[in-house]
């Protein structure tokens, strides 16, 4: 099988080292039932071991579709009931939680996703906007879950507030999303327990600074996997969002230039500028 091709920086944490395995062709890497093996045969015939990361990494996806889930906290139920209070919205937010069948919807492809270190954007029409820290899947085509890595969602609050039909102006944009700064990839289940933490940096001080635990998610990563295969195939995998359990308070919008530092335990921290 042929694997290398690209020269983009492709990042790997493999028992807790970061390998940069520059050159695979990401298609034919990524979209592996055993990622694991393959992983660790990779390692090592190359050995690059990493010190620290890349000062700025691309973002780990090619042909993949990003997608995202809603509501899976109990956090972003109530948040969303009350800036959709206005619209008449907030009942579909209770219904959503409360449903056997999860929000999922389409978030974005590569051209608007960001990697490590890179810029998010606000959109220039609307006020009030919010990163969303999520751990992220990596499914194959095959359905299996193989990889995780630390995704941000962003959001503008003001426009999924005004109308809910309005969803995919609120989240799907250019910069609207950062994924990275690697792909963690383990041959057991990952801890239900493991931390989220998210840090906002406004001029050298924290403006904002909040951690949850992945246990706080109402439903399983499976669950949502096994909603969004039903009718969708993905020839190269996917990624999908788990949402988010950390929400700013309704004064909180980000602003030019804030510094987004997101880390989940055992991943990494996903670190990106808003412009
Ligand atoms: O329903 C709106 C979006 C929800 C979301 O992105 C989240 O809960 O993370
Ligand atoms: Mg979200």
């Amino acid at each position: 099988m042929k694997l290398y091709k690209s020269k983009k920086n492709i990042i790997v944490n493999f028992e807790n080292k970061f390998y940069d395995l520059q050159g695979l062709d990401w298609d034919l890497f990524i979209n592996n039932d055993n990622l694991y093996s393959i992983t660790r045969s990779l390692i090592s015939k190359s050995n690059k071991i990493l010190d620290k990361l890349p000062a700025q990494i691309d973002p780990p996806i090619e042909s993949q579709e990003l997608w995202a889930s809603g509501v899976t906290y109990f956090i972003s139920k109530k948040e969303r009931q009350e800036e959709s209070e206005d619209s008449g919205g907030a009942e579909f937010y209770e219904k959503v939680y409360n449903a056997d069948r999860p929000e999922l919807f389409f978030k974005a492809t590569k051209n608007r996703i960001v990697g490590h270190k890179g810029n998010v954007r606000i959109r220039k029409d609307s006020n009030w906007n919010v990163p969303e820290p999520e751990f992220t899947l990596f499914i194959t085509s095959n359905k299996k879950i193989v990889g995780y890595t630390i995704g941000n969602d962003m959001s503008s609050r003001d426009i999924e507030g005004e109308n809910p039909l309005y969803l995919p102006q609120a989240k799907t944009y250019d910069g609207c999303a950062s994924i990275g700064p690697s792909i963690y990839v383990i041959d057991k289940p990952i801890s239900k327990d493991l931390s989220i933490s998210m840090e906002i940096i406004r001029n050298d001080s924290i403006v904002f600074q909040e951690t949850i635990s992945l246990n706080k998610m109402k439903r399983d990563p499976e669950e949502l996997v096994e909603y969004l295969y039903r009718e969708c195939s993905f020839p190269n995998g996917c990624f999908l969002m788990t949402g988010t359990g950390i929400v700013p308070p309704n004064n909180f919008s980000l602003q030019i230039n804030d510094i987004i530092k997101i880390k989940i335990e055992y991943i990494g921290e996903l670190i990106n500028i808003v412009k």
